[in-house]
Parts: C-alpha cells; structure tokens; sequence
C-alpha cells in the first residue's frame, strides 16, 4: 500500500511491493541461498534470520519501458538500487522515501535488484545499537511510475487565513521538471476546493527544474482541526500543447498552526497535547506495519483519548500521516536520531546524515495537516559547544524549508541544555517515579523554573515530550514493585494528573504506546531485550495502564480555552 488515496489519474503507477520477491542474504551461513519473501517486509521476521545483521539483495522482475521512475518509501538502512545489473541510485536511512529515476529504458522485462545493509559501523551515524530496533529490507512500499518527459515532482501547500476577510488562502508551491533532451513547454492547471487554479505556460529546458508559485483565495474551503479533519484534493495537471502529460493528487487540509506566548495554536486556538511517542515495531512486521495494523494502533490510541502521535525517533510511514490527518490526530514528527553523544555527533557522516534526513523528511511530508511540529535530535549533546552548533545548523535547515510549523526538540539535559534558544517550543523527557523517586511537580518545577530563570526558552510553549514507566505484561503482585502492571498504573496515574493539571505545560506524550523490541546491545534494564513502558504489549494486549491513561486522558478536552 502506497498512499491511503490514489495519487495519479494520468501518470501509470503500479506497486511492486505487496508480492514475493526473491531474496538472497549475503552473510553468514546461509549466504547465496535463495528464497521467496514478501515485500515490504523486515528480514529479521523471516524464520531463520531473527537475528540478521548484514548485506542482501532482494530481487524483482518488472515489465515498462520509456522514462521510469522507482519509488522507495523505505529501506533499511543502506540501499543500492541496479536495473539490468546496472547501478542506479544509492540512499541511507530507513526511514525516509527516495526515488530512482531511469530514462529511455527499452520496452519489455527488467530485474531490479536492491542490496541492503542494515549493519552497524562509521558509514551509518543515525542507525546505531539503540532503545529500538533497526531492522533490515526493504521494509515500505515500492512503486513504478511512466512519466514523460515533463513531469511533476513536487507540490507544496502552505494554508493561511486572509488578514482582511478570514477567508482560506494558500500559497502552492509547483516543482516540475524536464527529464528529456530537449526544451518543453509546460503549463500547470489544478482543481482545489471547487477553485481552479492556473499558472502561466513556462518553458523548461532539457535536465532543468522550474518552481512555478502562486497564491489563490478558497472561499469555500472548511478548516481542518482534531473534531472535523476536512481534507480536499488537490488536482494538478501538466499539459504541453493541451494535451495532458502528467498529473499529480494530493490532499490538503486548512489549517494554521503558530505559537502564541506559551501557547501552540492550531486554527488561533490553544491546544493541550495528550499524545504519544510510538516506534514503528510489531513481532510479526518488524518495523513494516501494513496499513491495517497502523490504523489499528491509531484507534487504540484514540480509544485512550490521545489527540497526537510523536514518530519518536524518525520520521514514519506515509501511511500513518495519511490516516492521522483523516482521523484528526496531531503528530510530531521528527528527523532521526535518538541519545547520540558529541562522540557520536562526530561521525564523519553526522551531519550530511541528519541533513538528507530533514531535507526528504518536510519535502515529502511537508503537505500533511496533522503534522504541527518538527522535532528533532531527541536526546542528543545539546549540553556541550560542538552540540549547540549542530543543534543550530538544523533547526536552521528546517526553517529554510518550511517556514509555517514550529520546531523543537526533546531534551534530557536538565539544567545544562544550550540550545533552547533556537526552538519554538521547549520540550523536556522526564521520568519522576520509574528512574528517580522525586514527585512529578516537583520534577516539572525543576525544570520549568531553570527554563524560564536562565535561558532563552524562557516564555516559549513547554511540553513533557516523555514520561512513563516499565511493565511486564501478564506481571502482577501484590507488592506493586516496578515492573508490575499495578505499579504503572499508578506511576501514569500520577504522571497524567499532575502534568496535565501543571497549567505551564502544554501537554504531554507518554512514552510509549506499545513494547518495542530494542537491539540486542542494549539488553541492560531492558528484561526480555524490550523496552516495555508500552500501555499496550507488543501484541498490542492492554496492561492495567490502559484504562487509567483513557480515564484521564478523555476527562481533558484537547484545548485549553
Ligand atoms: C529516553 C529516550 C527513549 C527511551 C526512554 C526510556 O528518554 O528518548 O528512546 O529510551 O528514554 O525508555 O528510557
């Protein structure tokens, strides 16, 4: 599954995942044995490769010809891309999309051949042994597209209310381009919210891009918020001489999110964060959830009263931003990387790393309504110089490419952090009652007191990005000791009521939805190599905590007004 909506009428798409494909692993004992797996998919949830950590090559055939382009919504972590045994495109990183694009490719039967790498060392800084897994595959959708030789790359909506009359307007930004060898004339036309929109014809020249912008006023559009998610299509068609070459769907919800004093504001209005933090990991999937799975767990999530989702630590599947803006769910989404040391941020690859990150992460998902906020560098060296300067080079890339969402980061540098200068909203992850025995206020006024005393976050927007407590499903004892279901359940208790009732902070996310398998490295505090502070097991069964969490969480409405 690609999107949740068709997103072409005119370009030919068809999904190559969603079938077998033959996989060959290139490591161990069974190196150069072939076999049949589906995709997408996570190696290690094939019998006999639970614990593989290498190089493989997965295989397909595919039948086009003319210009071709492979989309890739996800593979871990490091992939090589060939067609006919010829390279075709490289990227790194599980967890954002790319695309490989071929043309003049002869009509009739290819192989394309992906080799993966999910191995640990210098060439990866993000994917590293950590509280989660990394697994390895080709773990999100593929698709095949025909595109002529003038084509539509990219859209960009920002919405935003007209000063003077309230009404919807919104800025779209057009990104198309020439993938032939000689120069076209393209004209863009659109269909959004009954409005038709219309750019000047533009002549774009062989290899070359054009960024075609615009403003148009939606008379008729309805605001989209967390009761009534309205989502319109927007159609675009790019035609040469009159005749359509090439099209492109997508949705777009109306809607305006800023921060006001120390508040987040979605439409104008001050919003109470009750969400939380979820890895992508299922036992039979991996981190490949198919789209009933991720619907699953988003309605859980809603069963509890939660109104956002933060993609902790990287960013997710379409699919899940796709249900999230119908379903009216609020997400943080963030870049990737979690609990990296100076050491590690000195990785010679760091910071190109983080960078490709943002850069695919706001261009592809940049469109969805749900998404509020970008995080990044959650728990990272924000307490030391060479930290800051990473911290500062990235919230400015994110400002370069999207202007119209607050920023922040997840901090766990009490009284150290340098860098709440840059941010919107000051985030902290704090856990009074699982690592340490202080009161939750206690905790908060702590850290609320140091923000607002000595540092340039002082007045911004402060969210509790993390807050939880372990348990062992199935554990229960009178003795209520950690890791029983009894004693989460009163650690959320408390954490809930005094977060939630703290009126300074403007919300919270529980850390986490569900029990993660983490890497083998980190079996320390770790029983059964799990982090298991889910309210929900890995098999998504409800511990006690489940029903505090929907009590308190449904008895706050999700504004503050
Ligand atoms: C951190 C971190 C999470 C997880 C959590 C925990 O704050 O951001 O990824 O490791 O702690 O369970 O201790």
């Amino acid at each position: 599954m690609i999107r949740t909506f068709t997103t072409h009428e005119v370009r030919k798409q068809e999904e190559l995942s969603g079938k077998l494909w033959e996989f060959e692993p290139l490591e161990g004992a069974s190196a150069g044995t072939k076999r049949n797996v589906f995709v997408p998919a996570c190696i290690e949830t094939y019998p006999g490769f639970e614990a593989y950590r290498g190089e493989s090559v997965f295989r397909t055939r595919f039948t086009a010809g003319g210009n071709i382009r492979l989309e890739f919504k996800g593979v871990s972590h490091t992939a090589a891309v060939s067609v006919d045994g010829k390279e075709a495109g490289t990227h790194y990183n599980a967890y954002t999309p790319f695309d490989v694009i071929l043309t003049n490719l002869p009509e009739g039967e290819h192989t394309l051949e992906v080799r993966v790498d999910n191995r640990f060392g210098e060439a990866s800084a993000l994917h590293v042994p950590n509280d989660y897994m990394t697994y390895g595959g080709i773990s999100r959708a593929v698709a095949l597209e025909w595109l002529a030789d003038l084509y539509i790359k990219q859209v960009h909506v920002t919405p935003f209310r007209n000063v003077s009359d309230n009404a919807w307007n919104a800025k779209i930004e057009v990104l198309a381009a020439n993938i032939g060898s000689k120069a076209r004339r393209a004209s863009i036309t659109g269909l959004l919210a009954k409005e038709k929109l219309v750019w000047e014809e533009t002549v774009i020249e062989a290899g070359e891009e054009v960024l075609l912008s615009g403003t148009f006023s939606f008379p008729e559009a309805e605001e989209w918020n967390m009761e009534h998610p309205r989502l319109y299509e927007l159609k675009l068609v790019l035609s040469e001489n009159g005749q359509a070459m090439d099209d492109l769907i997508e949705r777009v919800g109306f809607r305006t999110v800023g921060v006001k004093d120390n508040r987040i504001l979605i439409n104008g209005r001050a919003v109470r964060i009750k969400g939380f933090c979820r890895h992508e990991d299922h036992p039979q999937f991996g981190c490949a959830l198919p789209g009933e799975a991720i619907a699953y767990d988003l309605s859980l999530a809603k069963d509890m009263g939660a109104n956002s989702i933060r993609t902790s630590h990287y960013p997710n599947d379409e699919i899940l931003l796709d249900l999230c803006d119908e379903l009216g769910i609020l997400v943080w989404e963030e870049n990737h990387a979690r609990g990296l040391s100076e050491q590690m941020m000195r990785n010679p690859n760091f910071e190109r790393q983080c960078e490709t990150v943002i850069r695919e992460m706001i261009n592809a998902h940049y469109n969805h309504p749900s998404i509020y906020i970008w995080g990044i560098l959650n728990e990272c060296a924000s307490d030391t110089e060479y930290g800051r300067e990473c911290y500062e080079k990235q919230y400015a890339l994110i400002r370069s490419l999207d202007s119209s969402r607050p920023r922040s980061s997840a901090s766990c540098r009490f009284r150290t952090d340098l860098c709440l200068g840059y941010p919107e909203v000051v985030s902290y992850n704090i856990y009074p009652q699982w690592y340490h025995d202080g009161t939750v206020t206690q905790t908060l006024d702590d850290q609320y007191n140091w923000v607002q005393k000595e540092t340039e976050g002082a007045g911004k927007p402060f969210l509790i990005t993390e807050i939880g407590a372990g348990a062992i499903y199935g554990y229960r004892s009178p003795g209520h000791e950690k890791w029983t279901e009894e004693y989460q359940a009163e650690a959320l208790k408390k954490q809930i009521t005094e977060v939630l009732n703290y009126t300074a902070c403007q919300g919270m996310y529980i850390w986490q939805f569900c029990d993660v398998r983490v890497c083998r490295e980190w079996f320390s505090n770790r029983p059964r190599t799990m982090n298991n502070k889910g309210i929900v097991d890995e098999y998504r069964r409800r511990k006690l905590s489940y029903d505090v969490v929907k009590r308190l969480y449904s008895s706050y409405s999700n504004y503050w007004d």
